[in-house]
């Protein structure tokens, strides 16, 4: 059920420390950890601790929430000296959507390409 820890989620069992991550900040809602296949010099992921499979079904289940994991991705830059970054929520397999379990990409510190690829 959506906002309900899933057994077979990788992130989910991040959340609840079952799996090695290195964390980088936690709030009562929220996992920030980098991402171990970095495609910046700084690539963490902000996760929501409740189980929604996109930030789709984040936003429409639990819009504070989702707030959350915006507000979160900030103070994380913030605390990582960020002045420009960017947030990436791929959603769906063909826009490269790996893991199910709602996480914002926060990516930084080397300029950027507009479009991505
Ligand atoms: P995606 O948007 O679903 O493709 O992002 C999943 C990310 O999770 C991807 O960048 C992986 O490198 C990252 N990741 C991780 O940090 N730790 C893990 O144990 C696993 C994936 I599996």
């Amino acid at each position: 059920m959506a906002g309900e820890p899933q057994e077979d989620c990788l992130f989910c069992k991040i959340v609840e420390g079952h799996i090695p991550a290195t964390i980088v900040r936690e709030t009562e809602t929220t996992v920030a950890f980098r991402d171990i296949n970095p495609q910046a010099p700084t690539h963490i992921l902000v996760i929501p601790k409740a189980h929604y499979e996109n930030a789709a079904a984040l936003a429409a289940g639990a819009p504070e929430l989702a707030a959350d994991v915006l507000r979160e991705t900030a103070e994380v830059a913030a605390g990582e000296g960020l002045d420009s970054y960017r947030t990436v929520f791929n959603t769906g397999s063909g826009a490269g959507q790996t893991v199910w379990h709602a996480h914002a990409h926060l990516l930084g510190g080397r300029g950027m390409q507009w479009p991505p690829g």
